[in-house]
């Protein structure tokens, strides 16, 4: 464990920044993206905060990306027709700006989308 702050994310989990939590695993949870680039636009974070971003996931608890990967694609069916894109922004020179490894699930209409 970091002796950093605790994340955006940990705090949303913690109750201290309000979010709603759309669902979540064992491991995971899912909220709405606050600036969203698509009709549907969720987050799926892992609940610990261990890892920085999805290269340190894969090496260090591939089940738990694997976790991620199904509960992402449980919500695309719920809020769209299934089918779904799944970002990963990697390094801040990608655009990542939360250094608590989440996904982007982009679903809905996504000719305008970003990618998140
Ligand atoms: P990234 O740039 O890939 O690190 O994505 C971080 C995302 O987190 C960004 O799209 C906006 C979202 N975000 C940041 N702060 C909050 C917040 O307080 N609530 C919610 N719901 N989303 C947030």
């Amino acid at each position: 464990m970091r002796m950093s702050e605790p994340s955006i994310f940990t705090r949303i989990l913690q109750g201290e920044i309000p979010s709603e939590i759309l669902a979540e695993t064992e491991n995971a949870f899912a909220i709405r993206d606050i600036a969203p680039r698509a009709p549907v636009h969720l987050l799926v974070i892992p609940k610990s905060a261990q890892y920085r971003n999805v290269v340190e996931l894969a090496a260090g608890d591939p089940e738990l990306l694997a976790e991620m990967v199904g509960l992402a694609s449980t919500l695309a069916a719920e809020q769209a027709d299934g089918a779904f894109r799944l970002v990963f922004n990697t390094g801040a020179d990608a655009g990542q700006t939360v250094f608590h490894v989440h996904a982007h699930v982009l679903a809905g209409s996504l000719d305008e989308a970003g990618l998140g």
